[in-house]
C-alpha cells in the first residue's frame, strides 16, 4: 500500500493569465505527480467555489494562496498516511472535510488539485496509465472530438453572441484521421476569412474571433471551410455548438447583446434553433441551447428537438451528481458535459459519467475556457469510454496539449484502440444532405 507523505501546492497562471493551483502529490515510496486546475468563464451558478482570495492588490483579487494554504494546511494533515489507491475513500474524505454543499470552504481548486494530482500518483505508482486506472473496466475507445475552430459571446471580443461553433469529425476511420482532417478545416477556415478580409486573431479557445454580420454567418463560414478542405460536411465532418445560453438570458428573455440586439422568448429561441436544425442538417448537437435558469425552455426544447439531436446540458447539471439526477427525473437534455472543476473531485466526476451510461444519455469530457498544459481530461475521456471530447480548436498549447495526449494514447492501445466516429450519435440519424 502506498500512502500520501506530502501535498504541496504553487499558484501557477492559467491560458488567460489568471492565477490557479497545481497541486503535488508526493506518496512514502518517494513517487510524485502534478496536476493542475482549470477554470471556466461562463460558469453554472451551481457549479463549486473557485477560492480566490480577493486582495486586490494581487492579480485583482484573483489570487489563489488561500486555496494553496488549505492544500498544505488542512488537508495534508487529514490525508497524510492515507492510502493513495482508495481514489473514492480520499473523495468522501475531502468532501467531508470541507463540510459545505459546493466545496467553499477549503475551495473546489484545492480539492481538485489534490483529487486528482493523487490519482496520477497512484497511476504513476502502479506503473500504468491514468486512462487505465481511473476505472475498472479496460479502456480502449477513443473519444470523437469538437473542436472549438470559431469563437464567440464570453470566450471573444467579436460580436457574435453565441460562444463555440465547433467541427467534429465523425467519418474518419482513427483518431489520428479525425485530427489531421480537424486541423485542416481549421486552415482552410483561415484563408475563408482572410478572402473575406475578416480578422484571424484567436479566442480563448484557439478558435477564430472574427467581427461577423450575424449569429449564423460562421455556421455558413464553417461549412464552406469544411469543403474547402476537400470533406463533407454532414458525413465526414459535423457541426456542434455551444451558444452557452446562460450568458445572454435576462430576466426570461434571451438578448442578443452582441449581434442584432434582438430580444426572444424562450419559444422564440426554441423555433430558432428549429430552423437551424432544418437549415443545417450538419449541426448535430447543441449545447445549453437553453439558459441554465429556463427550466421550462429546457423542458420544452428536449420534448420537441430530443429526438433529432444531441442536446448537452453544461451550466444546469454542473456536472453534480444530484443535480444531475433531478434533471434526468425532468426529462432534462440527453447528454451531459463533464467538466472535473465544476464538481471538484475525481469518483464524483466519475460518478456523473456513470449516471448519464445507465440513464441513456451522452456524455462530453470538456476542457474549460481557462487552461493549462495538464492533459488528464484527455485519460478521462478514454476511462469514461463515452466517444466524446471537446477541448478547443487545432490551435494554442493548452488545447494541443490533450489533443496530442490522445494521439499517444492511441498510439499505446494499438491495434485495440478503436475510434469512437459517429457511432454516439447513431440514435438521432441527423438527416444527410444530398
Ligand atoms: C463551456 C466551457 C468550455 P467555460 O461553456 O462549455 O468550453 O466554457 O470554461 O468558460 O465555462
Ligand atoms: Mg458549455
Amino acid at each position: 500500500m502506498s500512502e500520501i507523505a506530502r501535498l504541496e501546492a504553487l499558484e501557477i497562471l492559467d491560458s488567460r493569465g489568471n492565477p490557479t493551483l497545481a497541486v503535488t502529490a508526493t506518496l512514502s515510496n518517494g513517487i510524485a505527480a502534478t496536476a493542475k486546475v482549470p477554470s471556466g468563464a461562463s460558469t453554472g451558478r451551481r457549479e463549486a467555489v473557485e477560492l480566490r482570495d480577493g486582495d486586490r492588490s494581487r492579480y485583482g483579487g484573483k489570487g489563489v494562496l488561500k486555496a494553496k494554504r488549505h492544500v498544505e494546511g488542512a488537508i495534508q494533515s487529514a490525508l497524510c498516511g492515507f492510502d493513495a489507491n482508495d481514489q473514492k475513500g480520499l473523495d468522501k474524505t475531502l468532501c467531508a472535510l470541507d463540510g459545505t454543499s459546493n466545496k467553499g470552504r477549503l475551495g473546489a481548486n484545492a480539492i481538485l488539485g489534490v483529487s486528482l494530482a493523487v490519482a496520477h500518483a497512484a497511476a504513476k505508482d502502479h506503473g500504468r496509465p491514468l486512462y487505465a486506472t481511473l476505472v475498472d473496466k479496460p479502456a480502449n475507445l477513443l473519444p470523437t472530438p469538437g473542436l472549438n475552430v470559431l469563437n464567440g459571446g464570453k470566450h471573444a471580443d467579436s460580436n457574435v453572441d453565441f460562444q463555440e461553433f465547433m467541427i467534429s469529425p465523425v467519418g474518419l476511420p482513427s483518431f489520428r484521421e479525425a485530427l489531421r482532417a480537424s486541423a485542416e478545416v481549421f486552415h482552410a477556415l483561415q484563408t475563408v476569412l482572410h478572402k473575406r478580409g475578416y480578422g484571424t486573431g484567436v479566442g480563448d479557445e484557439g478558435g477564430f474571433a472574427p467581427q461577423l454580420k450575424s449569429n449564423e454567418e460562421p455556421v455558413e463560414l464553417i461549412l464552406e471551410a469544411i469543403q474547402k478542405a476537400g470533406y463533407k460536411p454532414g458525413k465526414d465532418i459535423v457541426i456542434m455548438l455551444d451558444p452557452a445560453a446562460s450568458e445572454f438570458f435576462d430576466e426570461g428573455s434571451y438578448v442578443f447583446a452582441k449581434s442584432d440586439k434582438s430580444k426572444k422568448a424562450p419559444a422564440e429561441m426554441i423555433a430558432l434553433w428549429k430552423s437551424w436544425l432544418k437549415k443545417y442538417p450538419e449541426i448535430w448537437s447543441l449545447e445549453d441551447g437553453m439558459a441554465e435558469d429556463d427550466h421550462q425552455g429546457w423542458q420544452s426544447i428536449t420534448k420537441e428537438l430530443g429526438n433529432q439531436i444531441q442536446l448537452v446540458g453544461d451550466d444546469n447539471f454542473v456536472t453534480n451528481p444530484e443535480i444531475f439526477r433531478e434533471g434526468i427525473k425532468n426529462g432534462i437534455a440527453n447528454a451531459i458535459l463533464i467538466k472535473l472543476n465544476q464538481i471538484g473531485t475525481v469518483t464524483e466526476t466519475l460518478d456523473c459519467i456513470q449516471m448519464a451510461r445507465a440513464n441513456g444519455y451522452g456524455a462530453v469530457v470538456s476542457h474549460r475556457s481557462g487552461e493549462t498544459d495538464d492533459t488528464s481530461i484527455a485519460d478521462l475521456a478514454v476511462a469514461a469510454g463515452m466517444g466524446q471530447i471537446k477541448t478547443g480548436s487545432a490551435c494554442r498549447g493548452e488545447r494541443i496539449a490533450k489533443y496530442n495526449r490522445l494521439l499517444e494514447i492511441e498510439r499505446e492501445l494499438g491495434p485495440k484502440a478503436r475510434y469512437a466516429g459517429a457511432s454516439i450519435f447513431e440514435r438521432w440519424k441527423r438527416p444527410v444532405k444530398a
